[in-house]
């Protein structure tokens, strides 16, 4: 008992030494760390446990992807062709029916690198109704259950709370800013939707996992183990490819919608140093780099997204307007929620997924190269360019 005290406090001194030493000596990690910084600039909170429950922060060494995806997850079929085991998952695709060339396009690619092999069934979700060819040339890709779901009016449209003037004059000037889609109302339709609705549409309800995908992406490698699993039984809530700055025009307020939030909300928000902010932010969360995953690609727990704190989350930024007087994307909304209410380390980067949507492509080193077959440039790579925020997500575990 004794000398189990003794490991205890001895541990604990290397750690508090160790805590000094880094503060001294890098002053990034003293930023990131000082609790008073942390306080004054959130509020005071910073101790409250974490929406699981969980309490206490973790010490890392690396971060967690640089740990190979252990061989359990790597699963072959049975002679029926079935798998052992499955994740409750479904791969979800928001199109329209004009998206149909796209659509096959990347069907087809994860049908022959994945999923005809893992059996994983598809959500399909469209405002309209989808055309009967469009559903007759997605069944004809598959063998695999596909559902075709229509978006409940009032999770799509421009709610009528929204002053449409300002809106339009916002669109106006953001078009000749040149904004991406700095015009479009349908665009913001869609950022919107995916940032609070996509996950409580119905033919979600039955299902854990998801992984999201567009038309028009392509999967340079195999991918011969399970990621539902592997984000399941590691406890894993969001998973990326690709990580980027988004540009400032489109979230001028976000921020401060974020940081109201976060000071009025204080139990919902995990410890920052245990969340991601060290993704977001280059000074405790003062101010927000713009880093973001790029979510046209996720894999993700929908439990995330379906619980108290990001619901709530949600209703405070849409109560701001911002997806119409701004052109809030779905990829910052749903980057800056993983990190307010997943652990860091409950945020994945599936480093061997290889992927291309235009114009970024992240394609994976060796030995997951070889291993999995890529079809892309090995230095063809996104996380080469300076553009790319994996260096923010990498420092929050070393
Ligand atoms: N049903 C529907 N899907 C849309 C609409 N606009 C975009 N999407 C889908 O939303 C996703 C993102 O749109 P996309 O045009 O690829 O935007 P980008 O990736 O940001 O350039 C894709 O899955 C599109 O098919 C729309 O008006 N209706
Ligand atoms: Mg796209």
């Amino acid at each position: 008992m004794m000398t189990k005290t003794r490991y205890i406090v001895l541990t604990l001194a290397i750690l508090i030494s160790l805590h000094y030493i880094l503060s001294f000596s890098h002053e990034g990690y003293g930023r990131a760390t000082s609790l008073d910084s942390l306080r004054k600039s959130w509020g005071g909170f910073g101790s409250s446990p974490g929406p699981d429950g969980e309490r206490g922060p973790k010490v890392y060494h690396e971060p967690p992807y640089k740990t190979p995806v252990p061989e359990k997850y790597y699963l072959t079929p049975d002679v029926n062709g079935t798998m052992p085991r499955h994740a409750n998952a479904t791969i979800v695709m928001l199109a329209r029916n004009g998206d149909l060339n796209g659509v096959v396009r990347s069907l087809t690619q994860l049908e022959a690198k994945f999923n005809t092999r893992f059996g994983y069934p598809y959500v399909f979700l469209n405002e309209e109704p989808f055309s009967d060819d469009f559903k007759h040339n997605v069944l004809a890709l598959t063998n695999n259950k596909v559902e075709f779901g229509l978006i409940p009016k009032e999770h799509w449209y421009q709610p009528a709370w929204i002053d449409e003037e300002k809106a339009r004059a916002s669109r106006k000037k953001m078009e000749e800013e040149h904004v991406i889609y700095g015009g479009s109302v349908p665009y913001r339709n869609m950022c919107r939707f995916n940032s609070g609705f996509f996950f409580r549409h119905e033919l979600l309800d039955k299902y854990r996992y998801y992984w999201r995908v567009e038309p028009d992406v392509r999967f340079f490698c195999t991918l011969s183990y399970d990621p539902f699993l592997f984000m399941q039984d590691e406890g894993k809530k969001y998973g990326f490819t690709i990580s980027l700055p988004e540009y400032d025009a489109t979230i001028p307020t976000l921020w401060t919608a974020v940081r109201e939030f976060v000071a009025a909300n204080p139990q919902h928000v995990l410890p920052l140093d245990e969340g991601g902010m060290g993704f977001l932010s280059e000074d405790g969360g003062e101010t927000y780099n713009g880093c973001h995953f790029w979510s046209n690609f996720e894999i993700g727990d929908l439990d995330l997204w379906r619980g108290e704190a990001y619901r709530a989350f949600f209703e405070h930024l849409d109560s701001k307007g911002g997806f119409y007087y701004e052109r809030w994307g779905d990829a910052p909304v749903h980057s800056i929620g993983a990190a307010l209410f997943a652990r860091k380390d409950q945020i994945h980067f599936f480093d061997d997924i290889g992927y291309r949507h235009e114009p970024f492509q992240h394609c994976p080193q060796e030995p997951a190269h070889s291993r999995e077959q890529c079809d892309c440039k090995i230095d063809d790579n996104f996380d080469r360019e300076g553009w790319s925020c994996l260096n923010r997500y990498d420092r929050m575990f070393t």
